[in-house]
């Protein structure tokens, strides 16, 4: 059996590029090498008109990629996937902006990406859909006659029917989930709420975790994504001898102050300005906090065209000083804003480096940068990770400090339990967190969700923690 993959955007590893250390893209290319496939995707690119995918052999992965035109970008990729799907997926209604043009143009990218990869399609392939741009592509292929086994994951949450029926075209766009026979989702609750939409606003009934609409049935289970632990754990134990890392650099410019690390793309759904106010309100209630320990943001800029990403961070620039003026002195700054993106060494070592690893989304379908902060630890004088209650990972992590990310004190007052958390202790939450998200790896994530979308895995492994 081949196996295809599609998502929204591809990248076609350079002929002698070694794999990076993990991350989703690299364990799904090592599915791919494992049994052959093929990667069907946008290639990032915009031109004028649309034409055939590109299609590039690398070992015995074929990858195919098409370009946009930049009405399609505009429609498909910034209006309706990132501000009406990703905002009401995060049940950030306010924030939704709906348009019936870009819904138009979200389905027919859809449907292009479904006729060019019908070309490319063998009857024995099991295909594997990747992510919210492309929720009707099975539809789409369904109605084109297409027999085989299709898969879709939804890295994202997915918000209660109450939530998504806000949707103008809510009912249309969940019906096309049933096209899939396989549909994996981060957490129970979002097993839950997409059944909950399918059953109010399609008549789907349940069978345990089936779901049938008129004659399909589509199987639906949580698979909580995870990282590649062992080589994560590697990267940071290795960036503690390396001289050239940033982490020499983070030694000699923090002395022995303290540090807390936040890594996020720059996304309103990842709670960075609160997270700074919650900062603040910490060394506010604790004054004789301020000069021993700093907050260092990561926070590279993404999705810039979107205006709610440019409103973000004009208001994180605008927090962040503010704070700064407020609490700094002339020897400390207490919050140390960076927009950029680092290697994954870089990132490795930040994480060792700091005694509390603050994860604070509103909302999150799962947060790797939870599991890899973990994975970075030294197991013999872990630090502790303080994590929003609504990220996916908090339904296999409770061994963090659990925390609400809307509320400013209670993650300002987390921050000093976990400043102040003796070493038995942290001890004792490392390693049970570090259990969990090593039985639960990215190798375990492809292998167990691949098992059940091919047949050959009984339904519902038992195996899901949390
Ligand atoms: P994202 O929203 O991108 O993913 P996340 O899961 O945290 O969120 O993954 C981000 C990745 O980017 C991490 O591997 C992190 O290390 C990396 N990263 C972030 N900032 C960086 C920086 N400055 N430099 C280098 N790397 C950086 C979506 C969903 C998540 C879900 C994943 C996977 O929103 O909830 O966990 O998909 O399913």
């Amino acid at each position: 059996m081949r196996l295809v993959i599609v998502s929204n955007r591809v990248t076609i590893p350079e002929r002698t590029e070694k794999a990076a250390a993990g991350g989703l893209a690299v364990a799904l290319r090592e599915a791919l090498e494992k049994q052959g496939g093929l990667w069907f995707g946008w290639s990032g690119n915009v031109r004028e008109a649309t034409s055939a995918p590109n299609v590039v052999e690398r070992g015995n992965v074929t990858y195919a990629v098409t370009d946009l035109t930049e009405a399609e970008r505009q429609s498909y990729y910034l209006g309706f996937s990132n501000r009406a799907l990703w905002p009401l997926m995060h049940y950030r209604l306010g924030l939704t902006e709906f348009s019936r043009t870009d819904y138009a143009g979200y389905l027919a990218v859809n449907r292009r990406f479904a006729k060019a990869l019908i070309g490319l399609l063998r009857p024995d392939d099991i295909i594997w859909i990747h992510d919210y741009h492309l929720i009707p592509l099975a539809a789409e292929l369904r109605r084109r006659g297409v027999g085989n086994r299709i898969g879709y994951f939804h890295h994202i949450p997915w918000p209660p029917a109450e939530v998504f029926g806000a949707l103008p075209f809510a009912s249309t766009l969940a019906s096309t989930v049933a096209a899939y026979d396989l549909v994996g989702l981060q957490t129970q609750t979002d097993v839950a709420n997409l059944m909950g939409c399918l059953v109010a606003m399609c008549g789907a009934s349940i069978n345990g975790s089936r779901l049938r609409v008129g004659r399909r049935q589509t199987q639906v289970q949580a698979f909580p994504i995870g990282i590649d632990v062992e080589a994560f754990r590697k990267l940071a134990a290795a960036s503690v001898r390396s001289a050239t890392t940033p982490l020499k650099a983070t030694r000699q410019s923090l002395g022995e102050r303290k540090l807390v690390v936040g890594v996020d793309r720059l996304d309103y759904s990842k709670g960075i300005v609160q997270r700074l106010e919650a900062f603040g309100q910490f060394l506010r209630s604790h004054p004789d906090q301020r000069g021993r320990v700093g907050l260092l943001q990561i926070a590279p800029p993404s999705r810039s065209d979107v205006p709610e990403y440019a409103e973000l961070d004009r208001q994180s620039d605008e927090v962040a000083g503010r704070l700064n003026a407020a609490l700094g002195e002339f020897d400390w700054t207490p919050i140390r804003v960076v927009k950029k993106a680092y290697s994954r060494n870089a990132l490795a070592g930040f994480y060792r480096r700091a005694q509390v690893g603050l994860v604070t989304p509103m909302r999150d379908g799962m947060n790797l940068v939870a599991k890899e902060y973990v994975a970075a630890q030294d197991p013999a004088d872990p630090g502790v990770l303080v994590l929003s209650r609504f990220a996916g990972a908090a339904h296999q992590m409770g061994e963090a400090l659990i925390v609400n990310p809307f509320d400013t004190h209670e993650v300002a007052e987390a921050i000093r339990t976990a400043l102040a958390m003796p070493k038995s202790e942290r001890v004792r939450r490392f390693e049970k967190l570090y259990d969990t998200i090593a039985a639960t790896d990215i190798g375990w994530w492809t292998r167990s969700y691949l098992a059940v979308l091919s047949g050959a895995a009984p339904l519902e492994p038992e195996i899901v923690p949390g």
